[in-house]
């Protein structure tokens, strides 16, 4: 497969502007800027190429959000035509527009019911920072200001900004610009690193437990939300284990706390459900969502609030004091609809319930069960990860994991694949329709990578 693309520069000369006006996202921009960044040109189906002509499987969907793979034509209609017919409008001062509405008729339809009113966004960091005031403001409108502390988990990632990294778990992300009062911090549910001698069921209620904890060490009176993503996806595509969720959901409504589902990369059919929370049965009271919700071809996200919620802040709360120029724009209302319509009508996301997401998983242990370097394979619908151990019986893992992994990640790219490397994990999530002849060369790409990589630790 060939693909036309039109650079206008030699790969050296766009590596070299790129060095000179790019701060990189999370890495050391020397390290890199000596080597160069791989620069991407054209993208279609799940292919992606490099200017050099290379073709790659894209095993990331991008960052997770290209639902429907590159180079939809659908797509691309919606946003041509709403571009041209209405470029912008909003919901400011008493005013709104068929697109936008439109959208939230679809997309509720495709919720659980009871879920009723959106407030959307450009993006999932900023999707959490409207949930940190909104859940702040439900509770000062029933008359408990001082219910403010949001909980959050170590190693969760909620987005970049600055509200959303005191949210997210990332210790390193906190040391840069500072962190923010009233967060806290619990475990996380990583069975293979932190399980011990339980089983994975008991250490389940272990780190749901800790919520409890945590919410009676800082008084339940004073904390308004528990926030997580239903599995942790920047942080390792972690899958917590099955007592988990329930245990979550018991605890946060013993306590009065509101329960919010980060479903930024579960969302919109990765797990196979419409949305992650569905796949572990628990019933958040409001959902993140982004990334999927346009398939990545144009920014978009917004928080989705229950109705008890909503009817709060819209029957008792008087003005909500919260806007953003781009919140609800209609191109990006406009490619929203297109993209679920097409998850909705092309049955993709069943798809990958009954038939993609049970090949891929089934593939992915019968090639990687026994393999030597990885101790547990996880996943579900078409989002997993590869665990790398030193030892599975015990689950010991390499000292040097996140090089290791980092090792593997590179032999992909060699490979002509598109994979990505946390600590000591390889995680995958490939467009949603990708086709099992994809899923195939996925599985093969990364197998070759693995091989490559155990290699040279004298394990083949
Ligand atoms: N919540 C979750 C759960 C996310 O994964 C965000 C919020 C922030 O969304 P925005 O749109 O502001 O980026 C995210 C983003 C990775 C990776 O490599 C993950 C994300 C972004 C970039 C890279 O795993 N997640």
């Amino acid at each position: 497969m060939t693909a036309q693309i039109t650079p206008t520069r030699s790969t050296q000369d766009y590596q070299a502007l790129d060095a000179a006006h790019h701060i990189h996202a999370f890495l050391d921009q020397k390290a890199l800027n000596e080597k160069g960044a791989l620069v991407i040109a054209k993208g279609q189906g799940l292919n992606l190429w490099d200017t050099d002509g290379k073709r790659y499987l894209d095993g990331m969907s991008g960052l997770w959000c290209t639902a429907l793979g590159y180079g939809r034509e659908d797509l691309n209609a919606a946003a041509s035509r709403q571009l041209a017919e209405l470029a912008y409008y909003n919901l400011f001062f008493h005013t709104t527009h068929p697109r936008v509405i439109e959208l939230s008729e679809l997309l509720f339809s495709l919720l659980p019911a009871h879920y009723s009113h959106a407030i959307y966004t450009n993006s999932g960091s900023e999707a959490n920072e409207v949930l940190i005031r909104t859940v702040r403001r439900y509770w000062q409108i029933l008359g408990q200001p001082q219910k403010k502390i949001m909980i959050g988990r170590w190693n969760g990632y909620h987005g970049s900004t600055l509200g959303s990294t005191a949210l997210g778990g990332m210790g390193f992300m906190h040391e840069m610009g500072g962190m923010l009062p009233d967060f806290a911090h619990i475990g996380e549910p990583y069975y293979f690193a932190e399980g011990g001698d339980l089983s994975e069921e008991e250490f389940g209620l272990k780190a749901a437990r800790e919520l409890e904890t945590k919410i009676l060490e800082l008084g339940a009176e004073n904390v308004a939300a528990f926030v997580a993503e239903p599995f942790q996806g920047a942080g390792g595509m972690i899958f917590p284990p099955a007592s988990y969720w329930a245990e979550i959901q018991r605890i946060c409504r013993k306590y009065d706390v509101l329960l919010s589902a980060d479903e930024v990369i579960g969302g919109f059919g990765r797990t196979g459900e419409w949305f992650a929370h569905q796949h572990f049965g628990f019933e958040p009271d409001t959902l993140t969502i982004a990334k999927g919700l346009t398939s990545g071809y144009i920014p978009m996200g917004g928080l989705v609030l229950s109705k008890r919620m909503a009817e709060v802040l819209v029957q008792q709360g008087g003005v909500f004091a919260h806007g953003l120029t781009y919140g609800g724009h209609p191109v990006a209302a406009a490619v929203a609809i297109a993209n679920l319509k097409a998850l909705r009508d092309e049955g993709i996301v069943s798809r990958v319930k009954n038939d993609t997401g049970p090949y891929l998983q089934k593939l992915l242990r019968d090639t990687f069960s026994d393999h030597p370097l990885v101790g547990d394979v996880q996943g579900a619908g078409l989002v997993a990860a590869l665990q790398f151990a030193e030892d599975k019986a015990t689950r010991k893992r390499f000292a040097n994991e996140g090089d290791i992994a980092w090792t593997c990640r590179t032999y992909g790219f060699d490979e002509g694949l598109i994979i990505r490397s946390t600590q000591g994990r390889m995680i995958m999530a490939p467009a949603l329709v990708a086709s099992h002849a994809e899923l195939d060369e996925l599985v093969d790409k990364t197998k070759r990578a693995v091989d490559r990589t155990a290699r040279d630790l004298g394990l083949l």
